[in-house]
């Protein structure tokens, strides 16, 4: 395959072939080095905010249907970034390390032109299966976003099928008091072009944000683009989606918006710009290595890291080894005294009430699921490191 290298194509051949026949949890495979990227899972969610003036402008709204607008318009907003800028930056989709237990990431966005400071809190959840938790805020607007992400993979002729599991909630504190809250749910990803060594995400099927206020946006990922001139179907586009905005009740969508969401998309009847992501993004602040406690993910990574970017994959999977037995000791520990490795920042809960709620609303399968909720006990920037 074209994004193979020589040396590696016979370990790429026997990698293909164990995912084939493999379902579950693909992060615990070992893949050939060219694939591995040196970033870990838990650096993932720094994805939902790497447009801060778009998550800020969801505040400044006025009411319910300019606020599931402004959400709308944040969430397509952050799908470049999220599917496909390890293929900008690494040259294509990579095995990201697979988290450890308790693994955790803090960053920020700094406050610019009175947007208020974003703030990020990840931390592992699991391990086995592998679970992020997150949660971002901007304290000064008033904006909260609370979610948990997994994943459940199969193969399907010649690509990966990943279903996401795991919801968002966004919390928006209202100016006369009170809150709105909009419940995220999560597109199916396939990944492409795994025989050439050159994988790519394309998103499929549908995903909803459902506002407490009514309002419903259902994105379709497989709309068909449109019709050519002759009646033909044009066929699905690449990164292509459709979304319409329904009011509280009504299944007549007040809004449609079109268009590709990894470059622009536009107003469906005016041809208005709707979103427009080819301009930079804002990469999440992090403080130095060197400060960070050893469970902060670049930091209990580094070694490994080192060694993926530099080619150096002995002292990489060296490294990486030393970190899996001392997780494994840990385990091995804790299960001999009868303790639990105890999670620093999330609560876990059997079902989130807002998910019941919301979900209700437009059907939601499965009709309930469980949640991570922040303890709210970290603050930014940290009064201890
Ligand atoms: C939440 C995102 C998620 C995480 C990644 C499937 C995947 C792990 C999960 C869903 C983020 O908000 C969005 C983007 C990319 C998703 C990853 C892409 C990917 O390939 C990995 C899986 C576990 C693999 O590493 C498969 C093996 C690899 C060789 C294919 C490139």
């Amino acid at each position: 395959g074209e994004g193979v290298p020589a040396a590696q194509k016979t370990s790429w051949t026997t990698f293909v072939k164990s995912i084939v026949s493999f379902s579950g949890d693909l992060s615990s495979l070992t893949a050939p080095p060219f694939i591995l990227s040196p970033i870990s899972l838990t650096e993932f969610p720094a994805y939902w905010c790497e447009r801060p003036a778009l998550f800020a402008a969801i505040a400044d709204a006025q009411d319910e249907k300019s606020r599931s607008i402004a959400v709308l318009k944040w969430f397509i907003s952050t799908l470049k970034g999220q599917y496909t800028s390890r293929n900008e930056k690494l040259g294509s989709e990579k095995k990201p390390l697979n988290p450890v237990l308790g693994e955790l990431f803090y960053g920020y966005w700094p406050d610019h032109n009175g947007r208020g400071q974003t703030n990020l809190v990840v931390e592992q959840v699991s391990h086995h299966p592998p679970i992020t938790a997150y949660y971002i805020s901007n304290p000064t607007k008033g904006l909260a976003l609370q979610g948990h992400s997994a994943q459940k993979t199969s193969f399907s002729s010649g690509s990966i099928v990943v279903k996401q599991i795991g919801h968002a909630v966004l919390t928006v504190d209202l100016p006369g008091g009170g809150k709105e809250e909009f419940l995220i749910t999560l597109p199916r990803l396939r990944i492409d072009g795994i025989w050439y060594g050159s994988p790519y995400i394309e998103l499929t099927g549908l995903s909803y944000i459902q506002s407490s206020s009514g309002w419903l946006s259902t994105i379709d990922y497989e709309a068909k683009e449109g019709r050519g001139y002759f009646g033909f179907s044009i066929g699905a586009k690449s990164h292509f989606f459709k979304a319409v905005l329904t009011p509280p009740g009504s299944t007549n969508p007040a809004k449609k918006y079109d268009g590709l969401w990894h470059e622009t998309s536009k107003d469906s009847d005016t041809g208005e710009v709707f979103t427009d992501v080819r301009t930079p993004k804002e990469e999440v602040t992090v403080g130095p290595v060197e400060q960070m406690a050893d469970f902060e993910s670049r930091k209990l990574w580094q070694h490994v890291a080192r060694g993926i970017r530099e080619g150096d994959y002995e002292l990489a999977s060296r490294e990486k080894s030393k970190i899996e037995n001392e997780q494994r000791q840990r385990r091995k520990d804790e299960q001999a005294a009868g303790t639990r490795w105890p999670l620093k920042h999330f609560e876990h809960i059997e079902s989130d009430p807002v998910y019941e709620r919301l979900g209700k609303l437009f059907n939601a399968t499965p009709t309930t699921e469980d949640t991570y909720v922040f303890m709210r006990n970290r603050d930014f920037p940290p009064a201890t490191a």
